[in-house]
């Protein structure tokens, strides 16, 4: 539908005013509130991820483009609730304990969001119990871990290690940050390791799916 493409376009170049205008137009044409969803927004933010992947973008980029799709959420989420449409997958991220940087988190959950999961973000200087807490609340498919010091390090070891002996019923494990290698996940026994916030949706998708 052109509506949709324009509505696409405008969340990948992060415009949130028009992301608002063609929501409202495309709900005003009677389209379908899931072919919103996935036709336009997680379409265009998996655009997004592919572009930063590539290089073609970068940071601020990424954040206005989510920017532009919360604003198409906000005037969708009311309306998804109400018809009884709730995201398929849901998913928990953190920051682990000692470690207060979030940026890269917060991408990887709008990323996630985008891509139709329910994200719980606990926030930063989560610790082990925090995870668990939460995993054992919200039954979640994904379980996302961010460190970006080589000193936390240890304790996304550890936050892993206590997930795994919690003996939860499901929640795929998934690491990332900037001292974070495929090497690391391995040694601490992680499902995933992503090295962006665009690999990191494509991921989620491949291991829930
Ligand atoms: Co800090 N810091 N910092 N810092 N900081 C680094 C990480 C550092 C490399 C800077 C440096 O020295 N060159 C260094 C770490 C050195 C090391 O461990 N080897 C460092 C240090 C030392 C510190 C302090 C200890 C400084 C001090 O106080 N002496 C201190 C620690 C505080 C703490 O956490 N306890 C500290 C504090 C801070 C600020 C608060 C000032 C601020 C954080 C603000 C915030 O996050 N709200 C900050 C910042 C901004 C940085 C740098 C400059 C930028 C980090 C960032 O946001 N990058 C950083 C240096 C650098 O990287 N250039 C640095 C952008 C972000 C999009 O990338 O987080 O890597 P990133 O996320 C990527 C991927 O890693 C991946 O996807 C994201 C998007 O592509 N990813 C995942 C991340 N999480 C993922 C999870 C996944 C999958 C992928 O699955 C779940």
């Amino acid at each position: 539908h052109p509506i949709l493409e324009q509505l696409a376009n405008s969340v990948i170049i992060g415009r949130s005013k028009d992301a608002k205008a063609f929501t409202q137009q495309a709900l005003d044409a009677s389209i379908p509130l899931q072919q919103i969803v996935d036709d336009a927004l997680v379409r265009a933010m998996g655009i997004v991820g592919e572009k930063f992947k590539r290089n073609e973008i970068f940071v601020p980029e990424m954040l206005v483009a989510a920017r532009a799709m919360k604003e198409s959420m906000i005037l969708l989420e009311p309306l998804l609730a109400k018809a009884g449409i709730v995201p398929k997958y849901t998913a928990v991220i953190g920051t682990v304990q000692g470690d207060l940087h979030d940026i890269g988190k917060n991408l990887v959950a709008m990323m996630w969001k985008g891509a139709n999961f329910r994200v719980i973000d606990l926030g930063t200087n989560v610790d082990p119990q925090k995870f668990i807490d939460a995993a054992k609340q919200h039954n979640p498919d994904l379980i996302g871990l961010s460190a970006l010091l080589t000193t936390t390090m240890p304790a996304m070891k550890a936050t892993v290690a206590a997930l795994k002996a919690a003996n939860l019923p499901k929640g795929k494990i998934m690491i990332g940050g900037a001292p974070i290698t495929q090497q690391f996940a391995d040694e601490i026994g992680a499902d995933a390791y992503t090295a962006d916030a665009g690999s990191a949706v494509e991921k989620a998708v491949e291991l829930v799916g």
